[in-house]
């Protein structure tokens, strides 16, 4: 297999636009000082840094018809599917600082289409507590960074599902949730009507880490481009705590370290979104530190002794 490309752009989104927390806004500025650059140069990366998106305020007014901010989310997410989209027909691996889970709209439906116009498969690992599964009829808060994965499949508001001119951005089988523990009602009344393929952490319980990724990762080959989509609240409160929804229960700092390697290990990642770290909440930066070894072992960084 041909290795993961060595030419990587950091894209912040500071907005928490989508989120019922704030402070997400943060998130990009202290996964910098943490040393996301300086991280992902010392594993042999040609790092790019395009500093920070604009976009509207956050207004933090109640949901309209379901859907709160809608208007400042459509804009948000316009301008990640734009950088992303740059960095992808440039033939540099995106990886966006968020910002809530709402951008991973924009981000996807960027590697989406680039996907199909390059006759590529998709394969996208969402490591989140949640399903983001929800929609306006559905939702118990009308925060957006809990309805992506419904835009990506065609469920949503139109300017979202068809952020890319097409809808939907992608297909439902072409997503693998991993490490889910929180999912609404609703939420998951749809799940299983739409059949999302998920790994709760029931399932991670019940076969471990390892065989979980094994089934996630099954099918991808040569011509497949793997998204990861990096939700911080994915990993157990333990050790990340600077995050605006936390969930007990998740995966140990060994596993997700693990899951990580598993997929650098398939040497097809194309594109990674970083999202919901809140350094509001959290304490020393400690959060964003963990995320950053995360992602050095996505990148390659091993704990083999003999490699
Ligand atoms: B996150 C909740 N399901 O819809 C909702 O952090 C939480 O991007 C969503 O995964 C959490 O508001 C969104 C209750
Ligand atoms: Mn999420
Ligand atoms: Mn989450
Ligand atoms: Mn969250």
């Amino acid at each position: 297999m041909s290795p993961s490309p060595t030419a990587v752009t950091l894209i912040g989104a500071p907005t928490d636009i989508g989120a019922g927390y704030r402070g997400a806004r943060l998130g990009p500025e202290a996964l910098r000082i943490a040393g996301l650059s300086e991280s992902l140069r010392a594993l042999g990366l040609d790092v790019a840094d395009r500093g920070n998106l604009d976009g509207p305020p956050n207004p933090w007014t109640e949901p309209v018809d379901g859907y709160r901010h809608l208007d400042e989310v459509v804009a948000w997410n316009q301008s990640v599917m734009d950088a992303v989209g740059a960095e992808l027909r440039g033939g540099r691996m995106p990886i966006l600082l968020g910002g809530d889970h709402c951008l991973g709209l924009g981000s996807i439906t960027a590697v989406a289409r680039h996907c199909r116009e390059h006759g590529k498969k998709l394969r996208v690992l969402w490591l989140d507590a949640h399903a983001d599964f929800n929609t306006h009829d559905i939702t118990p808060t009308g925060n957006m960074h809990g309805m992506p994965v419904a835009c990506l499949i065609g469920l949503g508001p139109r300017e979202l599902t068809h952020l890319g001119g097409q809808a939907p951005a992608m297909q439902v089988d072409e997503m693998r949730q991993i490490g889910t523990r929180s999912v609404d009602a609703g939420e998951k009344q749809l799940i299983k009507r739409h059949g999302l393929p998920v790994y709760d952490m029931r399932k991670i319980g019940d076969i471990g880490i390892r065989r979980v990724m094994e089934q996630a990762l099954d099918g991808v080959d040569d011509n497949t481009h793997i998204h990861v989509s990096f939700d911080v609240d994915f990993l157990d409160p333990s050790i990340a705590p600077g995050v605006g929804t936390v969930v007990a229960g998740g995966p140990n700092y060994r596993e997700a370290q693990l899951a990580m390697e598993m997929i650098a290990e398939s040497g097809r990642v194309g594109s990674l979104d970083i999202v919901e770290l809140n350094p509001i909440l959290d304490r020393d930066n400690g959060t964003a530190l963990v995320a950053i070894d995360l992602v050095e072992s996505l990148f390659g960084k091993s704990t083999l002794v003999r490699d």
